[in-house]
């Protein structure tokens, strides 16, 4: 008797287990076959892109949707220009077609517990791609693979501390801010004012958002130019925003990277060509080519693998020198 319950409970398991390998079985009962698409073996992952605000983000697109190609892994790709609202119908989507894992890029930090509580409750594993999020119920993703944004932010306070170790004068600098709540956006500009703050010299005499995109980037600084005539220093969120700055300060008769000093964080092309002609002066580093490990974590995950909660991109900073040298070979 004992023998036959416990076969069952094999048979039961074995037929639980094959299904939950395929694409299919993210851990949902029954429901409408084939919904996650892809054979039996393939791994298919539904990833929610914050939108196409900048050359960081079209690069970074372009990382996650090759690689997951050369990993045999079947990407359901859904674009949420810049809204949470968005982000969570897609989440909720890929839950109902239990696709085998979700990776999304949050655009805000906050508002996320329930929906991935419904992922959770649904038994598919989630991935935090670039962007943090802040529960603290941390058994609601599995990792977190981005960069430090507090450590950029740092970097760039760094920079400006060493540019103007001989000077006592007072140093006027005006902030462009990335997208309201985001984590690059918080974290940025704390790990800067962290560091800045130090010396009471340097002054944010003002700081607003840009939303981390050329044209918003260019139209709050054109209005930082007319309200205040004396900036030294822009610190922009991303190169985009310090390209649309760019404008705004010829615009007004003013020489960029000379007038008014110029750091940002990024280094995709454009930002690194205006580094290399002296339109800007500084440039944090922050890698979108996220891609590869993101589908090798996805594998772990999806196998059942233990991995780590926290990936952290590695990076680095350029001077205009450094800008000149790295361009030919920019992949981005
Ligand atoms: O710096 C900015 C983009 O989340 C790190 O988002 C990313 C940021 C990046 O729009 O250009």
């Amino acid at each position: 008797m004992l023998r036959r319950i416990s076969a069952l409970v094999l048979a039961g398991l074995t037929a639980f287990a094959v299904a939950s390998c395929g694409s299919e079985g993210g851990g949902g009962t029954g429901g409408d076959a084939g919904a996650g698409g892809g054979t039996d073996d393939t791994i298919v992952m539904g990833f929610s892109q914050v939108g196409a605000e900048s050359g960081w983000r079209t690069a970074n697109t372009k990382s996650v949707q090759e690689s997951a190609k050369a990993a045999g892994i079947e990407l359901k790709f859904s674009d949420a220009q810049q809204k949470q609202e968005n982000q969570i119908k897609a989440i909720r989507s890929f839950i109902q077609q239990r696709v085998d894992v979700i990776a999304f890029s949050p655009v805000v930090e906050s508002g996320w517990d329930p929906v991935l509580n419904e992922a959770k409750n649904a038994k598919i594993p989630v991935i935090l791609t670039d962007r943090a999020v802040d529960s603290q119920d941390t058994s609601l993703y599995k990792s977190f693979l981005g960069s430090d944004f507090i450590e950029e932010g740092k970097k760039a306070g760094q920079w400006l501390v060493e540019e103007y170790k001989d000077s006592s004068d007072t140093v006027n600098i005006v902030e462009l801010q990335g997208t309201t709540g985001s984590a690059p956006a918080n974290d940025r500009k704390a790990g800067f004012a962290e560091v800045i703050q130090a010396d009471a010299k340097f002054k944010i005499i003002a700081s607003q958002t840009g939303d981390f995109t050329r044209a918003k980037g260019k139209e709050v600084m054109e209005a930082f130019l007319k309200s205040n005539p004396d900036i030294d220093v822009l610190y922009a969120h991303n190169d985009d925003m310090g390209l649309g700055a760019i404008e705004a300060i010829e615009g007004a008769g003013k020489v960029p990277g000379k007038d008014i000093k110029i750091i940002t964080v990024d280094a995709v092309k454009d930002g690194m060509q205006a580094l290399a002609d002296g339109k800007i002066n500084y440039i944090v580093e922050c890698s979108p080519l996220l891609g590869p490990q993101l589908m090798d974590l996805a594998k772990k995950v999806v196998a059942g693998e233990e991995v780590p909660t926290r990936v952290v991109t590695e990076e680095t900073t350029f001077t205009q020198e450094q800008a000149k040298e790295a361009l030919p070979s920019r992949q981005y």
